[in-house]
């Protein structure tokens, strides 16, 4: 069985990897510089010129790529290619409500579906397989990714998309589907709905390729155990192109990042400072082949360390650990990213003051979210308007914003503890971080 989609690559030596990335990051450097004014404006500012990049240990003098700069440069601020030369679109939501879209060359989509591919086959995928893609498709990129992927591989693909738990089993039976791709949770679900049915032995699940979502050890045993199968963790960002950013193989001990396509580094959050391999701190990315959207190191905000320790699988390709947090306060709830701040524009922007909470919780595998805000003075004194009235209101102002559905609880005012320092908007209670 192909142990790797290409080996030539995911086995090259780390020497000739950083020839490789400094080569590709030179030419980056003024592509970007020639191509984009974001980045020219950007790099004169900081006093570099694209000759100063002359390998990797340049790196560090190019500027930082925040959420910040690509809410400020949508849409299009940050095309590297003519319009004409893109193909694709894929987004998620922004931090106020402005949409994140990444833009894909013919050739970028094919280096996002090789990196899935790649996946795939690190999870024992080959063109024998029946892939079961449930990630949702659209403009997430979780179904296109994984869907592309499985195409390269020459897996029989199921674009079955998210959701219809009973269309999902029965395809799953009938189709005798062998590779599962979702979120854990859902992929949780899945296993506790085959439990039930009793369906266990009539499925022939192997494997499945999970992430998209923060999700610990203790998922990973009861998916597993549910499921029949080996549980694999996979992770990506939408800025950067999608799933398949690093992967997780046999050995399931951290997700080997594709360093000919991506560099990353790990930054202290408060300084920018770069910290040695094995530091906890903001993972950053570097795309050194995308030409729509070449985003240079860009702060994820996603928190973990990376690990240079060779794998017993073969890989060189840098490993990152599981995320242990956010430095920033984002939080993915139902599959879907959520930041505090648009919940509190939708409710300003109804009248409302920031006297507001959100508490975050998983019953069974599912998430639920609440949103628990107080009537200002002056609305409980009119009382103009039935509670149920503006609980309604609210719910469907953030389904618009975040595309889920929230539950609301109006309250009278003053009854949200005060906090004496910073306040205190989020309490999630999955503990999904470990
Ligand atoms: O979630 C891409 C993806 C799709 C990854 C399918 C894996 C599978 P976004 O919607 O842009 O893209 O969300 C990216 O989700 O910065 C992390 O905070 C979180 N995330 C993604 N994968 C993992 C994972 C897709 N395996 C954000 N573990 C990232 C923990 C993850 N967090």
């Amino acid at each position: 069985m192909k142990k790797y989609y290409q080996p030539e690559i995911e086995t090259m030596p780390v020497d000739k990897m950083k020839e490789l990335q400094s080569e590709r990051l030179v030419k980056q450097a003024q592509f970007v510089y020639d191509n984009v004014k974001f980045y020219h404006d950007k790099m004169d500012e900081a006093g570099v010129k694209p000759q100063d990049i002359t390998g990797i240990e340049d790196l560090h003098k190019l500027p930082f790529i925040t959420k910040d700069d690509l809410r400020d440069q949508y849409p299009y601020g940050l095309l590297g290619a003519p319009l004409s030369e893109c193909v694709r679109i894929q987004s998620t939501s922004g931090t106020t409500g402005r949409r994140v879209v990444a833009f894909y060359t013919q050739a970028d989509i094919d280096v996002w579906e090789e990196c899935c591919a790649r996946a795939l086959v690190a999870a024992g995928a080959t063109k024998e397989d029946v892939c079961h893609v449930c990630y949702g498709y659209g403009l997430f990129t979780g179904g296109p990714g994984l869907n592309g992927g499985s195409h390269k591989v020459g897996c029989l693909t199921l674009p079955m998309s998210s959701g219809n738990t009973e269309r999902q089993l029965q395809f799953m039976a009938d189709l005798g589907s062998t590779i599962l791709c979702c979120t854990p949770s859902y992929a949780a679900n899945l296993g506790e709905a085959v439990h039930e049915r009793g369906l266990k032995d009539q499925l022939k699940l192997k494997a499945g390729i999970f992430g998209a979502e923060p999700w610990t050890e203790e998922m990973r045993h009861n998916i597993e155990e549910s499921l029949g199968i080996k549980a694999y963790d996979i992770y990506g960002l939408t800025e950067i192109s999608g799933p398949g950013v690093s992967f997780e193989c046999e050995e399931q001990a951290g997700m080997h990042i594709q360093e000919d396509h991506f560099i990353a580094e790990i930054i202290n959050p408060k300084t920018g400072e770069v910290l040695p391999e094995g530091e906890v701190g903001e993972l950053v990315f570097t795309c050194i082949t995308k030409k729509a959207f070449p985003l240079l190191r860009y702060r994820t905000r996603d928190l973990c360390r990376l690990s240079r320790k060779k794998c017993s699988c073969g890989r060189t390709h840098v490993r990152m650990m599981k995320p242990k947090g956010r430095s920033d306060d984002m939080m993915v709830v139902k599959g879907v990213n959520v930041w505090p701040s648009q919940i509190e524009t939708v409710l300003l922007n109804q009248g409302y003051q920031a006297n507001y909470q959100i508490v975050v919780d998983r019953v069974g595998n599912n998430d639920t979210i609440e949103v628990q805000v107080e009537l200002t003075p002056e609305m409980a004194q009119k009382q103009e308007i039935p509670i149920e009235t503006r609980e309604k209101k609210i719910v469907s102002g953030l389904k618009s914003m975040l595309g889920i559905k929230v539950d609301v609880k109006v309250m009278e005012p003053k009854t949200i503890a005060r906090s004496e320092g910073k306040a205190v908007r989020v309490i999630d209670k999955r503990h999904l971080y470990q």
